[in-house]
């Protein structure tokens, strides 16, 4: 179900969010905006509902003692310093794919930019066919809705200019040494930290949308993957030994996702591709990249104008636009 703070609790909160340490009394509360006491307690037990610890103290007065371990609309959207991304949200506890979700929205024509985002998905999509582990409260698994004008062929560089919104966003919260693995990956130390999941809505010439998926392993433990997947996979709270604070990556990656994507639309890769070729895990290394039932091997070279990897190999310069790499 869709969830949206009625706009009094919304107010109510704005206010006991200026300073946590303070209790505010009704009658104050009730004098920003024309709102009885009575309103005000309902706001309050509304913000409990929705996992606020509100505080009562004397003389029926609030103080925010706590904000919910889960991502809301109005948290996520409160000094959010974005033009498009983000600006229609939807926030969810649980989703079966966020991506599933926004697809059905795009079709009703949700416009660019549109959100969507649930704490837990019970069947996360990775690429062809694959699942995304997604548990409760401990990642970010989120879908946004892009309309970019251009050829279906130069999607996979939508791609790549995720990996560097994530990566970058990455190292500024945490310094961690968060690169891009071509064509979808964010990884530390080799291990994968965040995918990226493109899917298309698209004539020969033309797109209608895409849906961009993205997920980031925040503050899972080591339990929290399969032995399959430990020697492969990560989590910002396994490399960093503390807590990341969910909502403000959010944020900072939005922010950086949405320069990023509106640098490409305007002159494409030109100017990103330093950047990107910067953050590289693979430039320069021996690769092996399997594409359908083809491997092609040699070094990651460059990437082109649709986000392709260049390689050299004994046979010259390829190019592929999807592929899985291993380093050799
Ligand atoms: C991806 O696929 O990396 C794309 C992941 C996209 C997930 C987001 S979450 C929000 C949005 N809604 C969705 O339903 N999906 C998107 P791929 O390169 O195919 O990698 C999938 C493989 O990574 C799996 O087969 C596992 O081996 C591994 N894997 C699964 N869950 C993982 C996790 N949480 N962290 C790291 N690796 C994982």
């Amino acid at each position: 179900m869709k969830r949206t703070l009625p706009k009094v609790a919304q107010e109510v909160l704005k206010i006991l969010k200026k300073d946590r340490t303070r209790f505010y009394s009704t009658r104050e509360l009730s004098t920003y905006f024309d709102v009885s006491p009575y309103g005000i307690h309902q706001a309050a037990n509304e913000l409990r509902d929705w996992g606020y610890v509100i505080e009562e103290g004397k003389g029926k007065s609030y103080r925010l003692k706590d904000l919910p371990d889960v991502l809301l609309p109005h948290d996520i959207s409160e000094n959010l310093h974005t033009r498009v991304v983000g600006k229609e949200i939807h926030a969810y506890k649980a989703l079966k794919s966020t991506n599933e979700l926004a697809y059905r929205l795009a079709r009703e024509d949700a416009p660019e930019g549109t959100l969507v985002i649930s704490d837990h998905q019970t069947k996360g999509k990775g690429r062809m066919g694959r699942g995304w582990l997604s548990p409760p409260k401990v990642g970010l698994w989120l879908s946004l809705v892009l309309r970019p004008p251009i050829p279906p062929a130069r999607a996979p560089a939508i791609s790549v200019c995720t990996g560097l919104a994530l990566a970058s966003s990455v190292r500024e919260m945490t310094q961690l040494d968060a690169r891009i693995k071509w064509p979808n990956d964010c990884v530390i130390q080799g291990k994968k930290v965040a995918g990226v999941l493109l899917e298309l809505s698209a004539e020969l010439d033309k797109i209608d949308f895409v849906i961009l998926g993205v997920g980031i392993n925040v503050n899972q433990d080591k339990q929290a993957f399969p032995k399959s997947l430990v020697k492969k996979a990560t989590s910002l709270k396994m490399e960093l030994g503390e807590e990341v604070d969910r909502l403000k990556l959010l944020k900072l990656f939005l922010e950086n996702f949405e320069k990023v994507y509106s640098e490409f639309l305007q002159n494409g890769l030109e100017r990103l591709r330093r950047d990107i070729n910067g953050l590289s895990s693979l430039l320069g290394k021996e690769i092996k990249v399997r594409f359908g039932k083809k491997t092609l091997k040699g070094e990651a070279k460059d990437i082109n104008e649709d986000g392709g990897l260049i390689i050299r190999t004994k046979q010259g310069e390829k190019v592929i636009s999807a592929g899985e790499v291993a380093l050799l």
